[in-house]
Parts: structure tokens; sequence; C-alpha cells
């Protein structure tokens, strides 16, 4: 009860400031927990409307923004520094033929494009390789970082606990893998100034096991928008 009524008002004016900025009030939320409502919960495109509230009661940084780490905006790069960007860089094992990338080491960077190109736009790209599974070394220190490359939609990332089929409302029933293991969705290329928009997050990989990074803008990961995570048990 008293993070409930705590949270409600920050909440309130999350959701302001994310109209303001943005025309796009998205909080991606993890409905784990409990009941009621919370921040996790609020989606709408900037015009009020949108689902507003469902289940999970939304205490905790994760709950906001989806990365848990305070994030409440995003940064930009050049378009053309897309290529830079998404290097894979460090020791890395990128294996065409069961399209998987394995990267080796303690501290991993993991750059993924969120519609690579116009034949992959409900996809995530790494390196060449489209929806590869990501495969990183138990207990590894990874800073997921997500580039937006579409024109005219929105995209984030989650790595979740929940294997697919996803439901068109993807948010509402996956869970967190991870703390901070989530990108809230970043705005698509701002044409007009050539920028596109990338956000990052760090979390550590410590539970081996299965799991899927999916995008959690409604109806994405329903059209394919997912790839396994893979933490090794060593
Ligand atoms: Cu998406």
């Amino acid at each position: 009860m008293f993070k409930k009524n705590f949270v409600k008002p920050i909440i309130f004016i999350l959701a302001l400031a994310s109209l303001l900025v943005f025309g796009y009030a998205y909080s991606n939320g993890f409905c784990a927990y409990g009941n009621g409502y919370g921040p996790g919960m609020m989606y709408g495109n900037g015009n009020g409307s949108g689902n507003g509230y469902g289940p999970g009661n939304g205490y905790g940084p994760g709950m906001m923004y989806g990365n848990g780490n305070g994030q409440s905006s995003y940064q930009t790069i050049p378009t053309n520094q897309l290529k830079s960007f998404s290097d894979l860089t460090g020791n890395v094992t990128v294996d065409d033929k069961n399209n998987s990338i394995t990267f080796n080491d303690q501290n991993a960077v993991i750059p993924i494009i969120a519609s690579p190109n116009d034949n992959a736009m409900y996809s995530f790209g790494v390196g060449n390789l489209i929806n590869p599974a990501i495969i990183v070394r138990k207990n590894a220190n990874i800073t997921l970082k997500l580039v937006n490359n579409d024109d005219d939609m929105y995209h984030g990332i989650i790595i979740t606990n929940t294997a697919p089929p996803y439901p068109y409302t993807v948010m509402m029933n996956i869970s967190l893998a991870f703390q901070y293991s989530a990108i809230r969705p970043l705005p698509y290329e701002d044409k007009q100034n050539k920028l596109l928009a990338t956000g990052s997050t760090e979390f550590s990989a410590n539970t081996p096991g299965t799991y899927y990074y999916v995008c959690q803008v409604p109806g994405h990961a329903q059209q394919g928008m997912y790839g396994k995570f893979i933490v090794l048990d060593k």
C-alpha cells in the first residue's frame, strides 16, 4: 500500500515528462509480481490512449523504464556511425552456420541493431546475423547496447525468462531475466538530422540458462523480433 501510493505521483510525472519529450508515454513493465497498477504498465502513443495499467505493483526502479537504471532519455549517434556502433569487439566467436555469436569476455559488450535492414524490420541484428543466439559466460558483466535503425517504429529490448511464442502485448506477459536486462523502446531515425537513437544497460549474467531477448513494443515479438540469450554454466 505504501509503495503503491508513493509511486503513483512519480509515475504521473514521468508519464507527463514522457509525453512532453517524446510524445510517447511508454514504460515496459514486468508483471511477475502482485497486482494493482504501476509504472511498468503504462503505454500510450502520446494521445492519452493506450492500455494504461495492468497487473504488477510497479515498485522498484526496474519498473519505470525497463532497464532499471533510471534511464529516462536516450542518446543519439549520427546515422553514418551505425557501423562503428554495432561492430563486434573483444573476444567474439561468430558461428554463421548455427546463427549464434559467443561473447567470450568477462566484460562483454553486445551491440544490437533493431531493424537492421528493410528485409528485417521486426528483427535484431548482431554482427551480420539476424536474431542470432547470443551466448555469454556465466557471471559475465554484460553491456547491452541498442541502436534503432528503423525509420518509422520504436524498438526496445528485454531479456526475459519467458519463451516464445509471444502474444501481442508482450510486456504484460513476460518477466525480466536479470536485474537491469532491458532497454526502453527507442525512437526511430531522425531523418532530418540524420540521427539514430541509442540506449544501453549493464547487468550481470549471473544465472546459467536459456533466456530470450525480445522487443517489448506490442506486436513486434509476436512477429518474430526475438532471439535466444544463453548463459553458459562456466
Ligand atoms: Cu520492435
